[in-house]
């Protein structure tokens, strides 16, 4: 088992030592030292790898995204069109996203943004926060990281909703929704809208000004998912105005924020840089390793690329 792996920025041996600590027979190649395609059938595991690189190595069997999001492979336009492209769906991803929204849930819940714009001018602004059962959190994008937050949600009694493409089962302690048609009605109730839905054609600008007016008075927005779903410009416009209260955004259209950029004044308004949930090594290793042996058995991987629906 052969892998190249690319990741800029992050102690490759981190990444080495949990891929070995999972099968010590494995070969690990770290970018630029992957080799000649002549070597033999290699996977690659790459985080945000140079555009053009991928397709000069046809030994490659599937590519592992070090991310569940895969805008970073699919923007480079010589990505091989044939190769499998494996999505993280790792338990370390699921649960540190978990995490990130159930904190921030928490948070608009109680109006820490609002406390904390206090604390600056030392006022002491005592506020009143509903019971968790009178506030509707709506989860948009009920994928393996949706479900993971509702979950986490669930015991502190919110009234929980989800929204995707396609239906979903009935389910104990939360209501579905699915369809173009129904996200008005969706919207119309969530008083805390979690997003974690992935950058697709359908997804980009989702959240334009109309959609963000169909949110109750009052709302809170937490973006974990995607940049490109909500139109920036109209979040500010509706920030200011005060039909939405408060947010978090952990992900936007370019990355980092520009300084410059309107946003980073805007009042309770929390942003944090795309850390919402990071791809821990020894679950991750465990993942690859795990679906390897799945391609190599001719069975099918966990979570593979579907290009037509675009995650
Ligand atoms: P999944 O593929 O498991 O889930 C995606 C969900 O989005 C599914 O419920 C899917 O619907 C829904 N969806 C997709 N397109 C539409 C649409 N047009 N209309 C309605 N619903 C739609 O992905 P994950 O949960 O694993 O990850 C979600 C995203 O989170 C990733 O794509 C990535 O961009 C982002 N992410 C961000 C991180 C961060 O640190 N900020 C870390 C990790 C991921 P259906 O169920 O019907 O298929
Ligand atoms: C991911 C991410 O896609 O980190 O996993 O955003």
């Amino acid at each position: 088992m052969r892998i190249l792996f690319y990741l800029d920025d992050y102690p490759h041996e981190i990444w080495r030592d949990a891929l070995l600590a999972e099968n010590p027979d494995l070969e690990f190649r770290s970018y630029p030292d992957w080799g000649s395609p002549e070597d033999g059938p290699a996977y690659a595991l790459v985080w945000e790898p140079k555009p053009g690189l991928l397709k000069d190595y046809p030994n490659i069997q599937a590519i592992f995204s070090m991310g569940a999001g895969i805008d970073h492979l699919t923007r480079d336009p010589q990505l091989p069109k044939d190769t499998p492209i494996i999505r993280m769906g790792d338990d370390g991803l699921k649960e540190g996203m978990a995490e990130f929204m159930a904190m921030s849930v928490l948070m608009h819940h109680r109006q820490m943004p609002y406390l904390l714009e206090q604390q600056k001018t030392k006022n002491w602004a005592r506020v009143f926060a509903p019971a968790a059962k009178d506030v509707q959190v709506g989860i948009m994008g009920y994928g393996a990281l949706g479900k993971a937050a509702a979950e986490k949600l669930k015991p502190f009694g919110y009234n929980l909703v989800s929204w995707s493409r396609t239906a979903k089962a009935p389910e104990e302690g939360i209501k579905h929704y699915s369809g173009t048609e129904t996200i008005d009605e969706f919207l119309s109730g969530s008083n805390i809208l979690v997003c974690l839905l992935p950058e697709t054609k359908e997804t980009i600008n989702l959240l334009d000004k109309e959609r963000l007016l169909k949110l109750p008075q009052g709302a809170s927005i937490i973006n974990g998912g995607r940049g490109g779903l909500i139109d920036l410009d109209a979040l500010e416009e509706v920030m200011t105005s005060g039909h939405i209260e408060s947010a978090t955004l952990d992900v936007f259209p370019k990355e980092p924020l520009n300084t410059d950029h309107p946003l980073w004044h805007q009042e309770k308004l929390i942003i944090t840089p795309h850390v919402a949930a990071i791809t821990r090594p020894d679950t991750a290793a465990n993942y690859v390793v795990r679906n390897i042996k799945k391609l190599e058995n001719g069975e099918e991987p966990e979570n593979k690329l579907d290009l037509n629906r675009g995650y």
